[in-house]
């Protein structure tokens, strides 16, 4: 096995991962690719946009959401992921038998929004594919979690959760460089720990590595603008949140909406640079 450079070397810093939602509401695509699957072909065009890789997920972490059985989320991403072979793909899972399945398949990265605590046997997945890995910070779980977030100092929470489990990655086998962070942005947070966490990204990216932010169309982007009842918020907002979030040292960012978020972030990169 030819072992993967640092995440950092991979991935250009700022990167756009295009999210791709193999849930059963996925709408369809826009013709262009006619004989593929809908959400195959939204990846499809994702990168041919820029994203430097589609992160594939089949089973909803919005709040409140019920969870899948691994066998109902393998049938659902293992088409979408047969169709990408050859492209730079993610997958959004906390399960091992689906991560085993997706890196067969040729993911390169596993996305945990659960940092590794959902299934014991998902970190020796990792370790064994020397994949990439996502370890993302969330108060309680999908079903409860927006009930009522708490923190001492949310930064510095979030902060010692991520250091924890990055060490637990290492410990079980995965390379320190192959793991980015992400302070998980809606998971068990209201909308002043979201904003607070991208004010003061700079304290997470002192952990040493590259940071991944998913602000894309999240709930507290619609709550600024004055609707304490918002589930959503807009593409503008979007990208807005991920320049400003860039430019405190965010490294990949999560969008649904690839093109917008490559040409702000690339302007945001000229002027920084
Ligand atoms: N957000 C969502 C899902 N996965 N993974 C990471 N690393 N960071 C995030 O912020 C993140 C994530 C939720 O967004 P979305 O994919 O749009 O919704 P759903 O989980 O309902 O598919």
């Amino acid at each position: 096995m030819i072992r993967k450079p640092p995440i950092e070397e991979r991935f250009a810093r700022p990167s756009v991962m295009g999210v791709v939602n193999v849930t059963p509401d996925s709408f369809s695509g826009d013709g262009l690719y006619l004989y593929l699957e809908p959400a195959t072909a939204e990846a499809y065009a994702m990168l041919a946009c820029g994203a430097a890789i589609v992160d594939v997920g089949g089973e909803s972490t919005r709040p409140g959401a019920t969870p899948v059985t691994a066998d109902e989320e393998r049938r659902r991403v293992e088409p979408v992921l047969a169709g990408l072979a050859g492209e730079p793909v993610s997958i959004d899972t906390s399960k091992a038998p689906v991560a085993r399945l997706a890196l067969e398949l040729g993911a390169e990265l596993v996305n945990d929004v659960t940092a590794l605590r959902g299934d014991p046997d998902l970190a020796g997945v990792v370790a064994d594919a020397g994949a990439y890995v996502c370890l993302m910070h969330m108060q309680g779980e999908p079903r409860t979690m927006q009930a009522q977030p708490r923190y001492d100092d949310v930064v510095s929470d979030v902060k010692a959760f991520l250091e924890e489990r990055l060490a637990f990655a290492v410990a079980a086998g995965i390379a320190e460089e192959h793991v980015c962070l992400d302070p998980g942005i809606g998971f068990g947070k209201t909308m002043e720990h979201n904003f607070e966490l991208v004010r003061r990204l700079g304290e997470l990216t002192d952990l040493g590595r590259p940071i991944l932010v998913g602000l894309s169309r999240k709930s507290s982007l619609g709550k600024i603008m004055g609707d304490p009842d918002a589930t959503t918020g807009t593409t503008a907002a979007s990208v807005a949140a991920a320049v400003a979030a860039y430019e405190r040292g965010a490294w990949i960012l999560r969008a649904h909406d690839v093109r917008e978020h490559v040409e702000a972030l690339r302007v945001a990169q000229a002027v920084v640079n």
